[in-house]
């Protein structure tokens, strides 16, 4: 079974998807070894890799090699946060062909203006696309992909931008009529309430997506409750565990002189080579080296 087939017939099974973000084929390997459904191709993940703030910086280029080298290295699916689309509708059919050929099962695109603003930074400048254009992407994005399985989900900032429920609603409902598979709704309250009132209020006839960085309170069990979400994305996870062992570890080094008491707190390299497959290497060697 291909990819984006398995992960609809996990949603359809569990009922909910978990979705570890991913930056590098390390950290998509590390969240299979953990039992995630899905990777999240994130954006400001990757943005965040080079330094750098997640504002359209990152190109697509950047992006596809990465999410390639990842399909490479796990069998999970792959939802690619392709951000505004790079364009307009026709920069979206583009994006469509080399996401799908890439290796992606699904893309998440939103409804802001390009070049994006990161949606958890305070005073953001969150300027959303007319109803009619975002229509037009999804649209051209559900008339260019391949495979039927592969999925378009539409995410709306319209809560990210202050604009409130009805206008959200009224996106959403605007999307699935242009043939979005699933609607992504942000947040950045971190009072769960904003996203569990969208929840109970959505009527529409696909399921919901979300990505509880800003509001962490809202957990498996809950979101079951409200009955609407059948996806899970943990957005930043990925970038702020790496940059957190790396910051302890660093410091820790030059605090101590030397490498003498972090050593115990940190994979042995041995574990690298598991993690890179160095097994599979020395049996090759021993089978066609000579
Ligand atoms: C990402 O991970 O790139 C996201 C989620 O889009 S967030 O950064 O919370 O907007
Ligand atoms: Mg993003």
């Amino acid at each position: 079974m291909f990819p984006a087939k398995r992960l609809r017939s996990r949603m359809a099974e569990t009922g909910l998807v978990h979705v570890m973000a991913a930056h590098s084929p390390l950290s998509a390997i590390l969240a299979e070894e953990a039992g995630f459904d899905g990777l999240w191709a994130s954006g400001f993940e990757l943005s965040a890799l080079y330094g750098l703030p997640d504002m359209s910086l990152i190109s697509m280029t950047q992006h596809l090699d990465m999410l390639r080298a990842i399909a490479g290295r796990t069998r999970l699916p792959i939802v690619a946060d392709i951000d505004t689309g790079y364009g307009n509708a026709i920069n979206v059919m583009h994006a469509i062909g080399e996401y799908e050929r890439a290796g992606a099962s699904a893309v998440v695109i939103e409804d802001k203006t390009f070049p994006k603003v990161t949606s958890l930074v305070a005073d953001g400048r969150q300027e959303l696309l007319r109803i009619e254009e975002f229509q037009g992407k999804i649209e051209a994005a559900v008339a260019t992909r391949r495979d039927p399985d592969f999925l378009i989900i539409a995410r709306t900032e319209a809560l990210i931008a202050g604009l409130g429920e009805a206008e959200a609603l009224r996106r959403a409902q605007a999307y699935v009529e242009a043939g979005a598979d699933m609607i992504l709704v942000h947040s950045r309250k971190t009072d769960p309430r904003e996203i569990e009132s969208f929840s109970r209020a959505w009527t529409g006839s696909v399921p919901l997506a979300i990505v509880p960085n800003a509001y962490p309170d809202l957990d498996a069990e809950r979101v079951k409750a409200l009955g609407n979400i059948r996806m899970m994305i943990y957005g930043n996870y990925g970038i702020r565990a790496s940059a957190t062992a790396m910051q302890e570890t660093f410091r820790r080094i030059i605090a101590d002189g030397g490498v003498h008491h972090v050593r115990k707190d940190i994979l042995p390299v041995e574990e690298i080579f598991k993690l890179q497959r160095m097994d599979e290497v020395k049996a090759a060697e021993a089978r066609f080296l000579g």
